[in-house]
């Protein structure tokens, strides 16, 4: 069986140990996919990540899920893309190994992460693609309590880049 999945669609629909959820470093909240993921779990996902104190970029801190499928929630601060000559690479690098090093260690098997900072943050998607399959593929092969990784993308521009780099 395929450890590595594709899934097309809203990752608040996705019944998995955890969704990653693409933040920022107040935890508070935003559009996109963490507006999604705070709508769909509810008031007390806001109020856990109030007691947080933020998350610096290309770390991963985790919740509960509360009202999502999810049982919880690792919430990742991508880089905003500054034209690639500010780490934004390797920050988005540490982005997944941080949110997979949590599940591991909270012993979570099944996660389902978004397309990190490929919205508002601009990181661009092919390049992303390759730095989220890189990391996800090379952490899986070391850890193989993990069971399952599905990359949820929403957009049709992601679909194709992950559909053509999966295949
Ligand atoms: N399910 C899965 N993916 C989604 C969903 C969804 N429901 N909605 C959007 N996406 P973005 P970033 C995809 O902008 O670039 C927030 O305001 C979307 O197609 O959500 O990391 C935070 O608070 C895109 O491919 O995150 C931060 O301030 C991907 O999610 C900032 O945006 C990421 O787009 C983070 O920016």
């Amino acid at each position: 069986m395929k450890k590595i999945e594709l899934y097309h669609g809203d990752i608040t629909r996705l019944e998995v140990d955890a969704v990653v959820n693409a933040a920022n470093t107040t935890l508070l909240g935003g559009g996109g996919v963490d507006g999604a993921i705070h709508r769909a779990a509810g008031p007390q996902l806001l109020a856990e990540c109030r007691t947080l104190n933020g998350c610096a970029t290309g770390s991963a801190k985790i919740t509960k899920g509360y009202n999502l499928p999810a049982r919880f929630v690792i919430h990742t601060v991508g880089p905003v893309w500054k034209g690639g000559n500010h780490g934004e690479a390797e920050k988005l690098a540490s982005c997944y190994r941080w949110s997979l090093q949590l599940a591991v260690g909270n012993g979570l098997k099944t996660i389902a992460f978004p397309n990190i900072s490929t919205g508002v943050y601009h990181f661009p998607k092919e390049q992303a693609a390759r730095i989220a399959l890189d990391e996800v593929t090379r952490f899986v092969e070391q850890h193989p309590e993990i069971e399952k990784v599905i990359f949820c993308v929403f957009d049709e521009e992601n679909y194709q880049i992950y559909h053509h780099l999966m295949s």
